[in-house]
């Protein structure tokens, strides 16, 4: 199925122009029909933090690079979404944080597995790690399908990104002593709670601005981004990506009160 064009003069371009990619990659067998509904809901939370990243997001970009560049053994877990939304920075930052790339799906497929392998490998990749017969290893904390996991990436990594994920992984990843990434736009999931750090932003944000950190960051000394690591606390981070949606729907309520809504519309809270 070919992309709908998109024109330029609507008011939720971009915003419609992801959702064509994300229907595009379904028909190529890289996202489950369940990323679909997994995107409508990150929609949603998108459209409460302002479709914009914050300060708060950038904290946790920051402490995510961090980690990524003290790690020993850096994963980086690919799924459907992931690879139909941001295949080019997996494979940059893959690169700047000499992190291995891992395929690990929830609605699990041999097709899905090489329609993602074949996806990450044209935007560069080299090695892809944990498809079909390479995902031997099991973690069995895990219920899902995900607990199958390639021997050589995540059952030895120490970090693990997961971007756009289900809770119950990142529980079990941690309780085995792992630090987990997250980049997830609701704050209020399980994954949100459970990770080390979580980038409560976009993945097509939240991607590109940890690659530019991450390349940043890359020069300075261990010891530097170790403390910035020990200063980050992700349960307060949370609590403040829950405050700006709260500060920010009390602002528009307001604005909706004095008749304002109008202008509020213009400025694309469509
Ligand atoms: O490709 P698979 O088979 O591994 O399946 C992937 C999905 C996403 C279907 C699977 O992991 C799933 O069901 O996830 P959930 O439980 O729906 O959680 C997805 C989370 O990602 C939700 O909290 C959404 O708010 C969030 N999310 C959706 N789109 C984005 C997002 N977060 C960041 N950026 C997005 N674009």
């Amino acid at each position: 199925m070919k992309q709908t064009k998109v024109s330029s003069r609507h008011p939720r371009a971009a915003s419609l122009r992801i959702r064509e990619r994300l229907v595009e990659q379904f028909s190529n067998g890289v996202v489950a029909a369940a990323g679909l509904l997994a995107h409508g809901r990150g929609e949603a939370f998108d459209y409460l933090i302002g479709e914009k990243t914050s300060p708060n997001a950038l904290k946790a970009t920051k402490a995510a690079a961090a980690l990524l560049l003290t790690a020993k053994h850096p994963v980086i877990s690919v799924n459907g979404n992931a690879a139909a939304l941001a295949a080019k920075d997996i494979v940059t930052l893959a690169q700047q944080v000499n992190a291995r790339i891992e395929v690990n799906l929830f609605h699990r497929s041999l097709d899905r597995e090489k329609a993602i392998e074949k996806l990450l490998k044209h935007a560069g990749a080299t090695q892809v790690l944990g498809v079909g017969e390479a995902s031997s290893a099991a973690i069995p904390e895990i219920a899902s399908d995900r607990r199958r996991v390639d021997p050589r990436g995540i059952l030895i990594a120490d970090v693990v990104l997961v971007p756009l994920e289900d809770g119950d992984r990142t529980e079990a990843l941690v309780k085995m002593g792992k630090r987990v990434i997250a980049i997830d736009l609701n704050p209020l999931s399980r994954t949100a709670k459970f990770a080390s750090v979580t980038i409560v932003d976009n993945i097509v944000r939240a991607m590109p601005s940890l690659t530019r950190i991450a390349e940043k960051l890359r020069a300075e000394d261990k010891k530097k981004l170790r403390k910035l690591i020990d200063h980050f606390d992700n349960g307060r981070n949370l609590s403040e990506a829950i405050n700006i949606i709260e500060e920010r729907l009390e602002r528009l309520a307001q604005e909706s009160q004095k008749g304002s809504y109008l202008t509020i519309l213009e400025e694309g809270d469509t």
